[in-house]
This record gives C-alpha cells, sequence and structure tokens, in this order.
C-alpha cells in the first residue's frame, strides 16, 4: 500500500487539512472497520466525486431545469435514475436526496400533514430517528406511534404491529432501521399497511446493496415507497435515493425539490451512477453473498466466546452484542475496541436500562471487511479479538489493547482497501 496517497494541489494549498486527510487515510487502512453503516468505496466512485460536476447548480430535473447548461448533468442525472430502476426493478426513482434523512422527510412531505399520525420501530428498538422518534422533526411535527421487538426474541411481534396500525390508522408506515440483525418482512408489513390504509416506506439504507446483490428479499413490490442512502452496503457515495412505483413518483419528485431540496449534488449523483453500476456487476452478487456469510460465521464465533447477540445471531451483515452479561457497558468497550484498531459503535439494545448516550450494547457488521476480502476463515479471529478487547476493557489492560492493535494493523496490510491502495 502507498500512503499516504499523494494530493498534490491540496497539499501545496493546505497541507494542514492535507495532512488530516492522510491521517484518515492511514486510520481507514490499518483499522478493523466494523461500523454496519460504513464502507470503502471504489477508486472509481471517489473520482466521480471529486469531479467539476460540483461547480454546477441543476434545480429542477432532466429536461425541465431552472438554470441553462446541463447538456452534460441532465444526461448524468438520467444514467443513475435508468441505472436505479433497473437495478431495483423500479418504475420510479429520484437521486436528488442529500442523505437519508432528507429524503425520509420528502417522504413525510409527499404523503403526510403536519400533526398527523406515522408509524415506525421506536429507535432504541433498532429503528431510525426519522421514523417518527421524538427527537427528530418527523417526531415533533407528526405523531409518531412505535412499534419495537419482543422481549424474549428480540424479533418484531407483527400481531402488535398490525393492532398498533389498525387502532391509531397512521398515513405512513416504516419498516427498517439501523440495528435489524433480521430479515425484514416486507411482504407482512405490506399487508397491514393495506389492511391499515397506510403507505408503506421500507427504508432499506442498511440492506440495499445486499438487496442488489440478491443476498436479502426484496421490498418491491410490496412497498409503496423505497428510502435509501447509497452509502452503506451499496457501496457508493454519501447520498440517498427514493423509489417508487409511477403512480407515487410526481409526489416523490415534487417534495424532494423543491419541497424540500435546492440545488442537487451532481458530482454525489455520478458517483451514485457508478456505484450502481457497480452494484450491478456479478462481482457485486459475492460481495452481498460474502458480507452475509461473513456477518454468520462472525456471529457464530461471537455466541461461541459467549456473547449475547440480539435476536441470537444475524440474517444481514449486522450483529448487536449485548455485554450486559460480559459486565462492560457498551460505550467503555467501544472505545477500548477503538483504542485495539477495531472501530465500532455502541448502541442501545431492546429494553435497554441504560443510557442511550451510556448504553449496554455495540453494533457491528461486516460491509468493510468484506469490501477488504476477508473470508469466513478470518472471522475466529475477529472474534477473538473482539472478545480479547472487551476482557481489556472491562480489566482497564491496556498493554493487550495495543497487542490487538498491532495483530490488526498486520492483517490489515494484507487487504488492500479500495481507494486507498495504488499498486
Ligand atoms: N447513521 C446511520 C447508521 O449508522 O445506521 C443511520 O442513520
Amino acid at each position: 500500500m502507498n500512503l499516504p496517497l499523494s494530493h498534490p494541489a491540496l497539499s501545496a494549498t493546505d497541507p494542514e487539512l492535507a495532512a488530516l486527510v492522510g491521517a484518515e487515510e492511514r486510520l481507514q487502512a490499518d483499522t478493523l472497520r466494523l461500523i454496519p453503516s460504513e464502507n470503502y468505496v471504489s477508486q472509481a466512485v471517489l473520482e466521480a466525486s471529486g469531479t467539476v460536476l460540483q461547480n454546477k447548480y441543476s434545480e429542477g430535473y432532466a429536461g425541465r431545469r431552472y438554470y441553462e447548461g446541463q447538456q452534460n448533468i441532465d444526461q448524468v442525472e438520467r444514467l443513475a435514475t435508468a441505472r436505479a430502476k433497473a437495478l431495483f426493478g423500479v418504475d420510479h426513482a429520484n437521486v436528488q436526496p442529500y442523505s437519508g434523512s432528507p429524503a425520509n422527510l420528502a417522504v413525510y412531505l409527499a404523503f403526510a400533514e403536519p400533526g398527523d399520525t406515522v408509524m415506525g420501530m421506536a429507535l432504541p428498538m433498532g429503528g431510525h430517528l426519522t421514523h417518527g422518534w421524538g427527537v427528530s422533526a418527523t417526531g415533533k411535527w407528526f405523531r409518531g406511534v412505535q412499534y419495537g421487538v419482543r422481549p424474549d426474541t428480540g424479533l418484531i411481534d407483527f400481531d402488535e404491529v398490525r393492532d398498533l396500525a389498525l387502532k391509531e390508522r397512521p398515513k405512513l408506515i416504516f419498516c427498517g432501521g439501523t440495528a435489524l440483525p433480521r430479515t425484514i418482512d416486507f411482504a407482512a408489513f405490506a399487508e397491514i399497511a393495506r389492511e391499515s390504509g397506510a403507505v408503506l416506506v421500507a427504508d432499506v439504507a442498511h440492506i440495499a446493496g445486499l438487496i442488489a446483490g440478491g443476498a436479502h428479499p426484496s421490498p418491491v413490490p410490496h412497498a409503496d415507497v423505497i428510502s435509501t442512502t447509497t452509502h452503506k452496503t451499496l457501496r457508493g457515495p454519501r447520498g440517498a435515493m427514493l423509489m417508487s412505483r409511477e403512480e407515487h413518483a410526481k409526489a416523490i419528485d415534487k417534495a424532494v425539490f423543491p419541497g424540500l431540496q435546492g440545488g442537487p449534488h451532481n458530482q454525489t449523483t455520478a458517483a451514485i451512477a457508478v456505484a450502481l453500476h457497480e452494484a450491478a456487476q456479478p462481482s457485486f452478487r459475492d460481495y452481498a453473498h460474502a458480507v452475509v456469510d461473513n456477518a454468520k460465521a462472525l456471529a457464530g464465533a461471537l455466541l461461541a466466546r459467549g456473547f449475547d447477540l440480539v435476536s441470537g445471531g444475524t440474517d444481514n451483515h449486522l450483529i448487536l452484542m449485548d455485554l450486559t452479561r460480559k459486565d462492560v457497558p457498551g460505550k467503555v468497550a467501544a472505545k477500548a475496541l477503538d483504542r485495539a484498531g477495531i472501530v465500532v459503535n455502541y448502541n442501545t439494545v431492546p429494553y435497554d436500562p441504560r443510557k442511550p448516550f451510556d448504553p449496554s450494547g455495540v453494533r457491528i457488521g461486516t460491509p468493510s471487511l468484506t469490501s477488504r476480502g476477508l473470508a469466513t476463515e478470518h472471522m475466529p479471529a475477529v472474534a477473538d479479538w473482539i472478545d480479547r478487547g472487551v476482557t481489556a476493557a472491562r480489566t482497564g489492560d491496556e498493554d493487550a489493547l495495543a497487542t490487538i492493535r498491532a495483530e490488526v494493523a498486520d492483517l490489515m496490510a494484507a487487504f488492500p482497501a479500495p481507494g486507498l491502495s495504488r499498486d
């Protein structure tokens, strides 16, 4: 590996900032990145997102802009849109949302009025802030009612979801979230949405790449609207997309622009187009399946080491560990693992008796390590480092953390990261 990478203009103009970029490149190369919502984009995606498309204002949509000079930008956006439609098999795609939260807010604008009831999974159960949780604008401006998972299984109780939907008659029902280790049953949600007269929104931000690669069932044709970020398992730039049936296309487009946003970030649209092209290749199917295989192998290795996993394991890219029985708070463990070169995030677990800023759990996932080529045979070593790191967190053994950090860097050096290696 050839780090730091050369950024000649940046280094000449702003060496202070260039040094920070170089340090981040080194960090991403040397560490085992296990945050399930992160990944490594390809060099092609990186290049597309750093182009002169940055310089252009393009309010409106292809062929219907408020600024001239769109000869190329229109084609870029049409390409991204066509690729999204083909990859996910949808009638309509809007690639302009700046990220996941604005994308979801656009859905509210398209289908609900302030004060309307909306339903989603509670944040501490694995949902997302924008699914009507109280501290979010979506919970302040709308009346959020929330479902969870069963305490005994860690799984969604569809009888509870149905009862709540029929009682509350929400305008929108969100399925999906940020800490869900199990397959989402889109058909079951669709039936409940139909019975209760709600618009079903599948927020597949975490699993979009798995869906594209055939490693998770698709929300098509069950969901009315599909919302996703583009930078998680889909391995694109930081951005988002909204997809739907034709009947909702106008409402969604109007909500994104002019309802909520100004000019689209054209350099991001270009990079989304590249990522969608990459995700349509046969090798991406292999990637998506390898992400799940790795997560299952890692879950098995953690269970063998006495870790409690919410729902008892995983069907996807994500594992939620409850460290209560390990006698280490999630935050203490996450910070110790960070010192050991293993990057995770602390997370609430369902029915967590601790506070969100100091919860009982740690959330991990396999998208990034799989992008580097690690396979199931490496998962026992990863589980072993996590186990030793959590033990060292409990005992305050900084030497043990330093030893793990060196071992991690050693393995990572053998698996160059996309976007960070120049051969
Ligand atoms: N921040 C994202 C995640 O980590 O899952 C959700 O918005």
